[in-house]
């Protein structure tokens, strides 16, 4: 048998695109509570002082899925298909509404009590991401977003409440989603609004810096209150960036392209700033500022694992000209790879390059890996109360086996949860058709639907994979 017994198999979800309820019991505004769904949020992303000044008639985060009333039955259905782990997030704003307050919303707090004891019913370990895409919106009108260092506290006091709070529920906790998003989409990863006249590249690094130092605070309140019994872990948006030929020039350019990623874990995993850093701020013009004390906070408390979400490799040239209409379609700037075929949405499929980043992780690092994203966005039909999705079975069938020929390669890895184990708003697009579940919730790009629960062919399909351990696939 290629996988450990104690294996976590399960799936993945964030408060932000399943919970809804979005002012609920207190619950603050979270900075993607403004954004559109289609056409419309890609402008708001990248730009979003227009989302910050238009009344849109559809927001999906504010009802999303309901997850917030439906949990039970919706964790019941994970169980039956055998969770041993569920990933999902806690709600920011739910636990301070505006982000600075010094006391928190203990309506909030007790949501999170109940959904983790519904997980434990079925025992199921709950994966807990403190800060997926929902900062309080607050602290980006107040304080300008990471790019403050006040935001250093706000959530050094948020992450302090919540590991006390579930300290005998949750083992396994990530502190940024996808940390390097900040880089490609500043608003999501870092509630960033940049001005026309800044350095770009500046403000990001600098707010980079503030969540290095947060991360790092939030794992050492965590080994205070809980030691060992805790796994702190960072997460990484990977997948591998390939020189587009055999060219030295393009082979250099992927090495740099690659460190933009592996810069934030070089740093959470080393507890450092790697080497190269010097000459690639200098040359984006990049100053970090620093405060006495930063350096020996991120030395002392590395994470215990690396986390990552894998969708796609990427392809970069050192040819300018290569980049004239070529792209492929999501956050990260790829050239499309003639190897591959994409999804509906334009990503790229690359099975093998799950591979060839769990081998280059590993090497890099020598840490457990924990795969905590990967599965295919598509439009799904409902028939006769289910869904016929074998393309998604296939998507998962490749992934899941070069998955398992790293671990033979001699990756040490804890587990793998599927994005969007049940339908859920995107996260790039705020649609609702683009479905990565088993299970299927009839809601459409307009929140009309029933909000009713099917099971789809993949759900029979992902139960029999955890019940033989990845064997039958
Ligand atoms: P959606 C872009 C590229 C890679 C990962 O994305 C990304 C994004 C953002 O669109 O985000 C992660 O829903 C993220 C999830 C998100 C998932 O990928 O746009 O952690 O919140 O839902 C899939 O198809």
């Amino acid at each position: 048998m290629a996988l450990p017994k104690d294996f976590l198999w399960g799936g993945a979800i964030a408060a932000n695109q399943a919970e809804g309820a979005y002012k609920e019991d207190g619950k603050g505004l979270a900075l993607v509570d403004i954004l559109p769904s289609g056409e419309k949020r890609r402008e708001a992303l990248w730009n979003p002082k227009v989302a910050l000044n238009t009344t849109y008639d559809h927001y999906p985060s504010h009802e999303a899925i309901d997850f917030y009333h439906t949990y039970k039955e919706d964790i019941k259905l994970m169980a039956e298909m055998g969770f041993k782990v569920f990933r999902t997030s806690i709600s920011w704003p739910r636990i301070f509404p505006n982000g600075d307050e010094k006391e928190p919303n203990e309506a909030g707090l007790a949501f999170y009590d109940d959904l983790f004891d519904e997980c434990q019913k079925y025992g199921i370990e709950p994966l807990v991401t403190l800060n997926h895409f929902d900062t309080p919106l607050y602290l980006t009108t107040e304080y300008g977003g990471w790019r403050n260092r006040k935001l250093i506290e706000f959530y050094e006091r948020y992450a302090k409440v919540v590991l006390e709070r579930y300290k005998d529920k949750v083992k396994y906790w990530l502190t940024f989603n996808e940390i390097n998003m900040l880089l490609h989409i500043p608003f999501f990863g870092g509630g960033l609004v940049i001005e026309e006249d800044e350095n770009e590249d500046q403000v990001k690094f600098q707010a980079a810096h503030h969540q290095l130092v947060a991360s790092s605070l939030a794992t050492k309140a965590a080994k205070e209150i809980n030691g060992e019994n805790f796994m702190i872990g960072c997460m990484l948006a990977a997948g591998e960036v390939y020189p587009y030929s055999c060219h030295p020039e393009d082979m250099m350019k992927a090495v740099e392209e690659n460190r933009k990623q592996y810069f934030f874990i070089d740093v959470q995993s080393r507890g450092e700033y790697p080497s190269y850093t010097d000459r690639m701020f200098k040359e984006l013009g990049v100053e970090i500022e620093m405060e006495q004390g930063d350096e020996e906070i991120l030395k002392q408390y590395p994470v215990d694992f690396i986390s990552f979400s894998y969708y796609s490799s990427r392809l970069t040239s050192a040819d300018p000209e290569m980049y004239k209409g070529a792209t492929s379609g999501n956050a990260f700037k790829s050239l499309k790879n003639p190897h591959l075929k994409a999804s509906e949405w334009g990503w790229q499929i690359d099975p093998l390059g799950l591979r060839v980043t769990m081998n280059n992780l590993y090497d890099r690092y020598q840490k457990p890996l924990f795969i905590v994203e990967n599965g295919l966005g598509a439009k799904d039909e409902l028939k006769d109360g289910t869904v016929e999705d074998d393309y998604r079975i296939e998507y998962m069938r490749e992934h899941l086996k070069e998955m398992i020929e790293a671990v033979k390669d001699g990756v040490d890895l804890l587990g793998y949860t599927s994005w969007g184990c049940i339908d859920i708003v995107s996260a790039g697009t705020g649609e609702m058709k683009k479905r990565y579940g088993f299970i299927y919730v009839d809601r459409d790009n307009h929140g009309n639907g029933t909000g009713k629960r099917y099971k789809k062919k993949s759900f029979d399909w992902y139960k029999k994979v955890i019940e033989t351990n990845g064997e039958k696939l």
